[in-house]
């Protein structure tokens, strides 16, 4: 078994809380419209994106800003119609903790900024080699291998830049906020996760080297994602553990699903090259424990993922349907 980084373990396997002291797609599948107050998910995806477009359009350099070249690349695919889950999920866990949407919103686009570069990165020839990303031609096929390069470089940093408009609260400084982006983003998550996937290219993985590759590609970001929603609320050690664990077991359930959906769903379905995965001999749940193994595991993560929130009121009714929402995606 891969080795597992203290930090992961410390959030997703102890739940021991580190520092305390200090185009959704332009049409939004509707086979599930579930309701809350009396906004239903639908208009709550949608309202949730555009609000979070409008801010990226914001905290971004201009198209035409100096070089363009590269702003043009950055905001290509940073616009090209992603889900937003990870800004929604981290708005909708402020809203959940009692906090207030605007105090996480430089924080949520800080982690868009961040997958993007990933994708632009991800989708590059020595990696996935990928011409397909969020319905359009990738970055690279596009602007060419050094600018893509670059574009991803520039939507990490400014992703910084970005987050530092957030204000700390009474629990939590802007530099603990800044290391969990960090350590997210970094050698030991995002980054030993992808170097995980690519060396199990053609092996055969056990399921404890998938979960690693899992935890750290996809579930890592997506728990930092509602980790920094729950810190600008300023919420209590019990509710960031809480938090924490709802990241967790989601961010994994997020993941299985897309495994699913790689072999179940049509390119055009899912705006980016469907079937890739058994195409490069990737390690993914299918493969390793198959098709409805892998829907159970999906129930169960998403199941773990609403115990979690037992504690909270109403106010997190918006992630409970998340969850819900994300089990049910076709794309
Ligand atoms: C290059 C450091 C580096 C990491 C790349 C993002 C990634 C890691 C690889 C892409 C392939 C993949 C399956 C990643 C797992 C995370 C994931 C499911 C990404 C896609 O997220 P969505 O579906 O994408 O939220 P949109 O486009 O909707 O934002």
């Amino acid at each position: 078994m891969l080795p597992r980084p203290k930090e992961f373990r410390d959030w997703a396997m102890n739940f021991r809380v580190e520092h305390h002291a200090s185009s959704i797609k332009n049409v939004i599948s509707s086979h599930r419209v579930a309701a809350f107050g009396n906004v239903n998910l639908t208009q709550y995806l949608k309202s949730r994106q555009q609000m979070i477009d409008r801010a990226l359009d914001r905290f971004l350099p201009k198209e035409n800003a100096a070089p363009p070249t590269i702003h043009k690349a950055m905001r290509y695919s940073l616009f090209a119609g992603g889900k937003r889950l990870r800004p929604i999920l981290c708005l909708a866990a402020a809203e959940g903790c009692k906090g207030r949407v605007r105090e996480a919103l430089p924080l949520a686009c800080a982690m868009e900024c961040i997958h993007t570069y990933s994708l632009v990165h991800d989708d590059l020839p020595s990696m996935d080699n990928d011409d397909f990303r969020r319905g359009r031609a990738t970055c690279h096929k596009v602007f060419g291998d050094g600018i893509a390069v670059l574009a991803g470089d520039a939507l990490l940093t400014v992703a910084f830049q970005i987050a530092a408009r957030a204000k700390p609260t009474r629990r939590y400084s802007m530099s603990e906020m800044f290391r969990e982006i960090s350590i997210a983003a970094g050698s030991r998550r995002l980054i030993a996760g992808q170097v995980a996937d690519l060396e199990a290219e053609g092996k055969k993985v056990s399921r404890a080297e998938l979960r690693y590759i899992h935890e750290n590609k996809t579930a890592a970001m997506i728990t930092t994602s509602v980790r920094l929603g729950a810190m600008s609320a300023n919420t209590d050690p019990g509710k960031l553990r809480a938090i924490t664990k709802f990241g967790y077991a989601l961010g994994l359930a997020f993941q299985v699903i897309d495994d699913i959906l790689d072999v179940t769903q049509t390119s055009e379905k899912l705006g980016k090259s469907a079937g890739k995965d058994i195409a490069a001999q990737k390690a993914t749940y299918p493969a390793v424990i198959g098709l409805e193994a892998s829907r159970a595991e999906a129930r169960r993560l998403t199941n773990a993922a609403q115990n979690a929130l037992k504690i909270f009121g109403k106010e997190a009714e918006p992630l409970r349907e998340l969850a819900n929402y994300l089990l049910a995606r076709e794309y």
